[in-house]
C-alpha cells in the first residue's frame, strides 16, 4: 500500500470520528428524553375484542356451532345452517381455520342437493341442526338433520316440513382437521318407525376414544308428542346401534321434550340434559356403561320457557338446555353446568344450574346475567363451556344496552366458584345489531342456538350477526371472537368484584 495513501487514511478515520462525536452528543439526549416521556405511559386495556366474519356469502348463514382441535388451537371448525347453495335452500355448513380464527374456509357437508358427489344425504333436500364436536385426538364429529319439503296441506301457503315425509340425523366425521368430511352417515330416518320427525339433534365423542360417539335427539310423532332418542357409535360413526334407546318415557308422563344436549366426561360417563316442556323442567339422565343403559331421568331445575317470539323481535326464540362438563383432571374434574333461557322475571334471563357430584344433585337456578333483575331487557340462547382451570364460560345473546330491548349484542359471562355465581359480565360483539335484518321483510330467522368452547387460555364463541344487512337486504353471517381469557382477567378488578381467584393448572 503507497505511503501516500496510509496518510489520507489516517485524515479520514479523524474526520469520521469527529463527525461521529459530533451525532451522539445530539441523539444520546435525545434518546434519553425519549426514554423520559414513555416510561410513565400505560395504555389502558379497552376490553374490545376484535370480531371475525366466519362466512361470506350473500345468503343466510344462522345457528352457529363451533369446536376445537385440542392438539392444535389455531385449527377450528364451525358449522351453520348455510343457505348458500344450488337451490338456495339450508344445508349443514362447515368452516374451517387453521389460523386462530383470522381465515376461514367455507364448504357444505357433502351430499346436499346439486352436489356432484353421492352420500346417504342424497335426495335430502334441506338440513340444518349443526352441531360439532372434537376428541382429544384430533377427530371431528360433525351431527344434523337433513329432510325433503313439499308444500304442507295443513298451511297451503307454506313450503315446508310436511308430516310422512322422510327425514333423518346425520353424523358426518373428519380426519383432517375438518378440511373435508369424508365419512357421512345416516343414524335413523323417519320412515324407519313411521314416525313423522327427527329434530334438533346433539352429539358427542368420548374424550379419550374418538371410536366412541353418542347422539341424542327429539322424535316428533304427529308434530305433537315427541321423545328423547339415543344412538352410539363405537367404531367411530361408521354404524349405528339400531333401534335407538329412549331415554324418556312416555308411560311416565314425559311427553313433550325438546331442547337435548349431551357430553362424555374424562372418566367416560355419558350426561344427558333436556326440557320436558309438560312439566316444564330442565331433566336429566346419566350413563355410566357407555349408553348401555341410562339413569332414571330426574328434575334438575323448574323452568318459565321464554316465549316463542320476544318482544320486538320477527325471529323464534326457543328454549333449550346447554351442557358442559369440567375435563380439569383437578377436584372440580366432571362438574355439570347447564344453561337455558328463562322468563320468570318478565323478561327472557340466562339461567343455569350446576352439579358438582358429577350429575348426584344438582342446586340452582343461578340467574347469569348481571344486570337489574326485572328490567324488561332480554337476554336468551345461552352456551356454556369449562377452560381446563374449572371457570365457568356463559355466552348469550344480550339486549341490555338498547333500552328499547331490541338490538342484539352477544355477551360472556365468567363464574369462578363453580356456578354459583357469575360476577364478571362482558360484551364481547364489538357492535350491536338488530335481529330483524336477518331476511327481507318479517319472517327472520337467526337460528335457535349459538355455540362457545374454551382451552387452558382462550374463550371462542360464535353467533349469527346481522350487522351488514338491513331490513331491505337481509342477510346473516356468523362471527367469531377469541377472548383470551388469563389476559382479560389481568385486567379486570377482580377484588373489587369479591372474586377470590388464582390460576390454577390442569391436571391434564
Ligand atoms: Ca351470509
Ligand atoms: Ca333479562
Ligand atoms: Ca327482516
Amino acid at each position: 500500500m503507497p505511503l501516500g495513501d496510509k496518510k489520507k487514511q489516517i485524515i479520514a478515520f479523524i474526520i469520521a470520528a469527529i463527525i461521529l462525536l459530533a451525532i451522539l452528543s445530539v441523539v444520546v439526549p435525545t434518546l434519553g428524553k425519549v426514554e423520559e416521556e414513555e416510561e410513565p405511559e400505560e395504555e389502558e386495556y379497552s376490553f374490545v375484542f376484535k370480531n371475525y366474519p366466519v362466512t361470506t356469502r350473500d345468503l343466510d348463514n344462522n345457528e352457529p356451532t363451533i369446536a376445537i382441535n385440542p392438539n392444535d388451537h389455531l385449527n377450528m371448525v364451525a358449522g351453520s345452517n348455510d343457505y348458500n347453495t344450488p337451490q338456495g335452500d339450508a344445508w349443514p355448513g362447515y368452516y374451517t381455520t387453521h389460523d386462530g380464527g383470522m381465515t376461514w374456509s367455507e364448504g357444505l357437508i357433502p351430499g346436499y342437493p346439486g352436489d356432484s358427489e353421492t352420500t346417504q344425504l342424497s335426495g335430502f333436500k334441506g338440513g340444518g341442526d349443526p352441531v360439532l364436536v372434537c376428541a382429544n385426538d384430533g377427530t371431528f364429529y360433525y351431527a344434523g338433520i337433513a329432510f325433503e319439503r313439499a308444500i304442507n296441506p295443513f298451511n297451503p301457503i307454506g313450503f315446508g316440513l310436511v308430516p310422512g315425509l322422510d327425514n333423518c340425523v346425520f353424523v358426518a366425521k373428519s380426519t383432517n382437521g375438518g378440511d373435508s368430511f369424508d365419512q357421512v352417515v345416516v343414524v335413523w330416518t323417519a320412515l324407519h318407525s313411521l314416525v313423522r320427525f327427527n329434530d334438533k339433534e346433539w352429539v358427542a365423542v368420548d374424550p379419550n376414544d374418538s371410536n366412541y360417539v353418542y347422539l341424542v335427539w327429539s322424535i316428533f310423532t304427529g308434530m305433537v308428542t315427541s321423545r328423547l332418542l339415543f344412538s352410539r357409535s363405537t367404531d367411530g360413526g361408521q354404524t349405528w346401534s339400531f333401534p335407538p334407546t329412549t331415554i324418556t318415557e312416555t308411560n311416565d308422563g314425559e311427553i313433550n321434550i325438546q331442547g337435548s344436549a349431551i357430553v362424555v366426561d374424562n372418566d367416560a360417563n355419558i350426561h344427558v340434559t333436556w326440557i320436558d316442556f309438560g312439566s316444564n323442567q330442565v331433566r336429566y339422565a346419566k350413563s355410566t356403561n357407555r349408553g348401555g343403559s341410562f339413569s332414571t331421568p330426574v328434575d334438575v331445575s323448574p323452568i318459565d320457557p321464554i316465549p316463542r317470539y320476544l318482544p320486538n323481535g320477527n325471529y323464534r326464540t326457543p328454549t333449550m338446555t346447554m351442557l358442559a362438563v369440567d375435563y380439569s383432571n383437578t377436584n372440580t374434574s366432571g362438574n355439570l353446568y347447564v344453561t337455558w333461557g328463562d322468563y320468570t322475571h318478565g323478561d327472557s334471563d340466562t339461567y343455569l344450574a350446576y352439579s358438582h357430584d358429577n350429575g348426584g344433585s344438582w342446586t340452582g337456578p343461578v340467574r347469569v346475567n348481571n344486570d337489574t333483575e326485572g328490567n324488561g331487557l332480554d337476554q336468551f340462547f345461552p352456551a356454556v363451556a369449562v377452560s381446563t382451570d374449572g371457570l365457568v364460560h356463559v355466552t348469550f345473546y344480550d339486549r341490555r344496552n338498547d333500552v328499547n330491548n331490541t338490538l342484539l349484542e352477544y355477551w360472556w359471562a365468567i363464574s369462578f366458584d363453580g356456578g354459583k355465581t357469575f360476577p364478571v359480565n362482558l360484551r364481547i360483539s364489538d357492535t350491536s345489531f338488530n335481529g330483524d335484518h336477518s331476511r327481507d321483510g318479517d319472517n327472520d330467522f337467526i337460528g335457535d342456538y349459538t355455540g362457545v368452547v374454551a382451552t387452558n387460555d382462550s374463550v371462542v364463541a360464535v353467533w349469527c350477526d346481522t350487522r351488514e344487512a338491513s331490513e331491505s337486504d337481509g342477510d346473516t353471517e356468523i362471527y367469531f371472537v377469541n377472548m383470551p381469557y388469563l389476559e382479560v382477567l389481568e385486567h379486570l378488578d377482580l377484588e373489587a368484584l369479591g372474586v377470590e381467584w388464582e390460576y390454577r393448572e390442569s391436571g391434564v
